[in-house]
């Protein structure tokens, strides 16, 4: 069960409720969602805090009275608050939506992927050790980062385009550095991956995210990579939120970008989202209908909710993501979420 979902009347002010919708406050501008519930605590008691969608700066708070939201409202709508640092919120009342499930609404978050059933996708917790993520952290540190809007990475093997969402084959960068050999010797061995002993990965994208930065949600470009999809987290934890799109159609990204922006063709269709926590030192394995079908998201939040604990993402969250570029066009049985057999 997602966060109850909430509208603000059209028009301003709106009719009075228990519910306020305060924009420009959240985990995204440094108001972690305790200590909002703090501050409007001081005007009733407060049921509860929660994110009005993924963007981190816009909450409602819900009060058991309308008095006491009328009494927040009063005092911290378009005024400098003081107890959160000087920061102007914009107020409205709002009122609980009983209309279609919006998309933006969070989602609970599994720690296990086989909570998920998601066919082929699998975690497994604790995949490096803290010294060999140290180790990895260091060897990327120490080589150049291609900076993005809003994060930093390194390719290896191939580069991979993110305009074309897609490899330049003919540009082949060299082997894969030895300090994932390590990684890839463990991939190989690891016996209760299907195929895993066959897979022959050559290109690496190393992500890294400042706190409160995500990703577009996307499916890897059938005919750029075969089969497997390996991440692998370190540093720091997010979650990732999965989507299965009911009308599904590959369509090429028109837009030039430097970043993976979103598919837009399935933008406005119903889809069924799942999420799970990815903890530092995991290993996430993308294959069959997870790779193929499902869409991957990391919402940009600083601050997840995971059961019931808020879990902060920490400094940065760095991603080792391991893929084999494919020569041939994908053959996969999916073909409505194919580029290589439209
Ligand atoms: O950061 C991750 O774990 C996922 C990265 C990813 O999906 C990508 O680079 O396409």
């Amino acid at each position: 069960m997602g966060l109850p979902r909430f509208t603000c009347p059209k028009g301003g002010d709106g009719e009075s409720s228990p519910h306020l919708y305060v924009a420009n406050c959240g985990p995204a501008v440094g108001l972690p969602y305790e200590t909002i519930a703090s501050v409007f605590g001081t005007y009733g008691e407060v049921k509860g805090v929660c994110a009005t969608d993924e963007s981190g700066t816009r909450v409602i708070v819900s009060y058991h009275d309308k008095n006491s939201a009328q009494a927040a409202m009063k005092a911290l709508n378009r005024r400098p608050c003081s107890s959160l640092g000087g920061r102007l919120l914009h107020i409205q009342y709002s009122v609980q939506s009983l209309g279609k499930v919006n998309n933006t609404d969070a989602v609970p978050v599994s720690t296990s992927a086989s909570d998920l059933d998601i066919p082929g996708l699998y975690l497994m917790h604790d995949f490096v050790t803290a010294q060999e993520e140290q180790e990895l952290l260091a060897a990327v540190d120490d080589r150049p980062w291609q900076h993005l809007a809003k994060r930093r990475v390194q390719h290896y093997g191939y580069e991979f385009r993110y305009d074309i969402r897609n490899v330049n084959t003919k540009h082949y960068l060299g082997e894969l550095p030895s300090f994932v050999s390590p990684i890839l010797e463990r991939i190989r061995s690891f016996q209760t991956l299907d195929h895993a002993a066959d897979i022959s990965l050559d290109q690496l994208t190393v992500n890294e995210y400042p706190p409160g930065v995500g990703l577009s949600p996307h499916i890897d470009t059938h005919s750029a990579f075969e089969g497997s999809i390996f991440s692998l987290s370190l540093a720091g934890p997010c979650i990732m939120e999965f989507r299965k799109y009911a009308t599904a159609v590959w369509q090429e990204k028109t837009t030039s970008s430097s970043d993976v922006g979103e598919q837009t063709s399935e933008k406005n269709s119903s889809f069924i989202r799942k999420a799970i926590y990815l903890p530092p030192r995991s290993m996430l394995l993308l294959s069959g209908e997870a790779r193929y079908v499902w869409h991957h998201y990391i919402p940009h939040h600083k601050v997840d909710k995971v059961n019931d604990s808020l879990i902060r993402r920490g400094s940065r969250r760095v991603s080792f993501t391991l893929r084999k570029v494919r020569k041939g066009p994908c053959q996969c049985e999916f073909p409505q979420y194919c580029d290589s057999q439209r």
